[in-house]
Order: C-alpha cells, then structure tokens, then sequence
C-alpha cells in the first residue's frame, strides 16, 4: 500500500487526480480530505496499476492507524509556504521514528512549485535539515519537485511510484503483515 500525507492545504488530492489523470480544473479549489480518499494510479504505459490511499492532513492525530502494511510514503509539502516547511517537518519526523515504517520509501514532494521561486527548494531542505536527517534514519528519501496546477515533477512522481526498487519495498512490507 502507498500513502500519500501531508499537512492540510499542501496539494495532495489535487496532486494524485492529476496522477490519476483526472481533468483539472484549476479555478475550483479541492475540498479538504475530511477522512481517505483512495486513488488508483497507472504507470506510464498503463499496464499496471496501484492503489494510493490519501489521508487529510487533518487526520494528522489518527494516520498512525493505517501504518500496517505500508511499503511507500508520498509526503507532500506546500513548499511555497516556508510558514507551514517546519509544522512540516515535525509531522514528517514523527513518521520517520515509526518502528512499522523504517523500511518504507518515502518521496519528499515539493510541491506547489509554480507559486514557488528555485531558490525555494534549498530553503525548504534547510528549514527541515534535510541533510543530517538522511544520514540518521534508515528510509531513503527522494525529493521530487512537483506543481499540481501545471503538472511539473508528476511523470517523476509516477516513475519514482512504480520503481522495481521501491515496488519491492511495498511487497516485503505486505508479506511481512
Ligand atoms: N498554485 C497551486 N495551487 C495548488 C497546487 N496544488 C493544490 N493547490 C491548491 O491548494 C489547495 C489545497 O489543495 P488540496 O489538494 O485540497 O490539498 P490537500 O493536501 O489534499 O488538503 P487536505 O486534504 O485538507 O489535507 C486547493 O485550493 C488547490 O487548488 C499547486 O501545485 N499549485
Ligand atoms: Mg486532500
């Protein structure tokens, strides 16, 4: 199983509809995720698909219930807030120290790039020392620079979501339930 977290408002729904391949509309703003929402997602050539489970950024207090059986974390932030960068990172600390999720993968999504300057990135990794905590804890992070609104980073999202590497990940997780 995949999930996709992240603090409220940093683009997830909008972000996996667009994996999804729904139509956007971009003058209509999502409604926030006040529970699950569950997205199937095809590869590039559309042979295979995979089930990615939402949970708002509300539900921050309960994700910890559906830890079990989880071999991918997309955690996405909102990286055109720096405000929100350090809330941010406790949240994504707090995963990082699960002992059923040290041996997820984990996609660190700078998302909502087109509001976003480049500089914002190094800023963003600062902000959550992204450095030193790649060293300390055993999940390999990737970062991917993503904008939902015009579809910037998704293809490497998708690519990065259907790694052999990470697929294996995913499927020890689930043999191991
Ligand atoms: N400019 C810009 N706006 C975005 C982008 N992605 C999402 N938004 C806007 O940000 C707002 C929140 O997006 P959602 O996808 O609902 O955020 P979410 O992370 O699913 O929020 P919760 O479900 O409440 O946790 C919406 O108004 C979107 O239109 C993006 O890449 N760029
Ligand atoms: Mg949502």
């Amino acid at each position: 199983m995949c999930l996709c977290l992240g603090p409220p408002k940093s683009g997830k729904t909008f972000l996996l509809k667009r994996l999804h391949g729904d139509s956007i509309d971009v003058a209509t703003p999502t409604v926030p995720t006040n529970g699950m929402n569950l997205f199937t997602i095809k590869n590039s050539d559309g042979h295979f698909d995979m089930i990615v489970r939402e949970l708002g950024g509300s539900m921050a207090p309960i994700w910890k219930h559906y830890f079990d059986r989880v071999g991918k974390i997309i955690y996405v932030i909102d990286a055109s807030n720096l405000c929100q960068i350090s809330a941010a990172g406790v949240l994504l600390y707090s995963l990082l120290v699960e002992p059923r999720l040290q041996n997820v993968k984990i996609a660190l999504v700078l998302n909502k790039m087109d509001l976003s300057y480049r500089q914002m990135r190094n800023e963003a990794l600062l902000m959550l020392h992204f450095t030193r905590l790649q060293k300390e804890i055993p999940q390999k992070i990737r970062i991917i620079e993503t904008s939902g609104m015009t579809g910037e980073g998704v293809e490497e999202l998708r690519e990065w979501m259907f790694d052999p590497d990470t697929l294996k990940a995913a499927t020890i997780a689930a043999a191991n339930k």
